[in-house]
């Protein structure tokens, strides 16, 4: 061997919703780096106003009150600490970035930022950053509420109010540079890449020009000239004025049909089925795979919020949310990412839920209580830690391994049994029927004894799970019944015994 191995392939990233800095460090250097995640989406990092009722919702860290790097999941000092940490360990941090709009303008007024800045809703005053009126689309905006009341207009959908919050004017220079140096100190402290928020809100080319001014990443960790990785968040599931493609120049695009039907398929709804999968992609009237941003669900529509509707799988419905997990990850469709959520006192009355709001574990000043990890690696405190459950990690590493393969040996039941192969690199096979499954498939993958990841893993030259194998001439059987504890298999190449 006269070449060292290759840097290792990291395709996905989590979104450690509502973690504290301190924590995410941690998980950065005993979990992520370990399983071949490529980064983490946080929370975001920037002042916000505190909301008392309902008390201390996840959705006040969508209010900003100013830029300093201040919340609820820690100061600046935990901030730069983390991002150092977790860039160490190759981990990368991804900042979820607000600057379409500021807090609510019912909010009043008084120094009840998180940090005790102080803003005057009413008079559009935030002294922090500072804006002040004129930095605001009022004046442009027509509707009589001043808040968009129709999405088939582009002109509300981007200067009109998004559920009451004061809306920022990018197309003016000095707000321009405040969001690019609030950007590039960030950068420059060492994240990766942004999630612009409620992009469909502000003009694609508004944002082009706060992107083109943003720093190389920080060269410590980066090679030299790297530039941000974005994602932008567009909702656009059709029939709006606002479309996703206007956004691509900028990056890429969170593609919300894609949790949206997956789940409908999963769920069987609209007579759908899983062998209706082999087209999945494009074909799927979903954006081209190298504009996609892909997640099965995300923190809004987990909760109702959002887009996508009851179709949408979460953590709540385990069984069917591995399968669709693992199927994003088995899949080569887009960039995608995990979510990882926290547990709430879900109360569902009439379709709606009346917690959708309730925010994160907390102790009853407010602060965020710690992440509480087990000897059995799972999450205890109310967190749900989504990707450390074994068959969402294990797909998280067969993504990384397969990554770069076109989909081979395409085969189904024409029901709800699938399987397919990534040329040579894995295997997979659901069984969303309620029936057994036993086949015999061409796998592609070369001769041997294969651990599954989902029932197990490899440790060492032994495999805690089924074993699969893999004849001389790429045969093997496989056998899923119905009830098993899971509903899928999936054998990768450097889960080889
Ligand atoms: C997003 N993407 O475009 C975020 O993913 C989403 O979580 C944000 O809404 C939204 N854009 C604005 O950044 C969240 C909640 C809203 C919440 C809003 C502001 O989904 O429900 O609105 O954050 O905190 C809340 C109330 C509204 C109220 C508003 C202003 O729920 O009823 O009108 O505050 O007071
Ligand atoms: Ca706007």
């Amino acid at each position: 061997q006269y070449k060292s191995s290759p840097k290792p392939v990291r395709t996905s990233i989590v979104h450690l919703f509502e973690w504290r800095w301190i924590d995410i460090a941690l998980e950065c250097e005993m979990y992520l780096s370990q399983h071949g995640f490529a980064g983490v989406q946080i929370s975001p990092p920037n002042e916000n106003l505190v909301v008392m009722n309902p008390w201390r919702p996840w959705w006040e860290r969508y209010q900003p009150v100013s830029y300093k790097l201040c919340s609820r999941s820690g100061n600046e000092s935990e901030f730069r600490d983390m991002v150092t940490r977790c860039n160490n360990v190759g981990v990368h941090i991804y900042v979820d970035v607000v600057f379409n709009h500021m807090l609510n303008s019912a909010a009043g007024s008084g120094n009840r930022g998180i940090c005790n800045s102080y803003f005057n809703a009413e008079r559009h005053d935030f002294p922090s950053v500072p804006y002040s009126r004129f930095d605001f689309n009022d004046p442009i905006c027509k509707t009589p509420s001043g808040d968009i009341e129709n999405y088939s207009d582009p002109i509300q959908v981007r200067y009109c109010r998004l559920y009451g919050l004061l809306d920022l004017s990018q197309w003016k220079d000095d707000v321009r540079s405040k969001i690019i140096d609030f950007l590039n100190h960030l950068i420059d402290l060492g994240v990766a890449g942004f999630r612009i928020d409620a992009a469909k809100h502000i003009r694609p080319e508004d944002i082009n020009v706060i992107l083109t001014k943003l720093n190389n990443l920080n060269a410590r960790w980066f090679t030299k000239g790297s530039r941000p990785f974005i994602y932008q968040e567009v909702i656009d599931l059709g029939g709006e004025a606002v479309q996703s493609s206007e956004y691509f120049r900028n990056g890429r695009v969170t593609e919300f049909k894609y949790g949206m039907q997956l789940g409908t398929v999963l769920r069987k709804w609209n007579e759908q089925k899983m062998a209706n999968l082999k087209s999945w992609g494009e074909s799927w009237h979903m954006m081209p795979s190298n504009k996609a941003f892909v997640f099965v669900d995300n923190h809004d529509n987990q909760r109702g919020h959002g887009s996508g509707g009851s179709s949408i799988l979460t953590f709540w419905n385990p069984r069917l949310y591995k399968m669709a997990v693992g199927f994003m990850l088995a899949h080569p469709y887009g960039f995608t990412r995990i979510m990882s959520s926290y547990w709430w006192p879900k109360d569902i009355q009439n379709g709606t839920d009346l917690n959708d709001w309730v925010g994160p574990p907390s102790n009853s000043d407010g602060s965020i209580k710690p992440v509480t990890i087990y000897a059995n690696e799972t999450c205890g405190n109310g967190w749900i830690c989504e990707h450390r459950w074994d068959e969402i990690r294990n797909m998280v590493i067969f993504r990384n391994v397969v990554y770069g393969e076109p989909i081979t040996n395409w085969w189904d039941n024409n029901n709800n049994q699938v399987a397919f192969g990534r040329a040579g690199k894995g295997f997979v096979v659901f069984n969303n029927d309620d029936r057994n499954l036993l086949v015999i498939l061409p796998t592609g993958l070369p001769a041997g004894v294969y651990c599954d990841v989902i029932s197990g893993r490899k440790e060492g030259k032994t495999c805690t799970g089924i074993q699969i194998h893999v004849a001389a001439n790429g045969m093997a059987r496989f056998q899923i019944n119905y009830q098993a504890k899971h509903p899928f298999i999936a054998i990768h190449v450097e889960a080889r015994l």
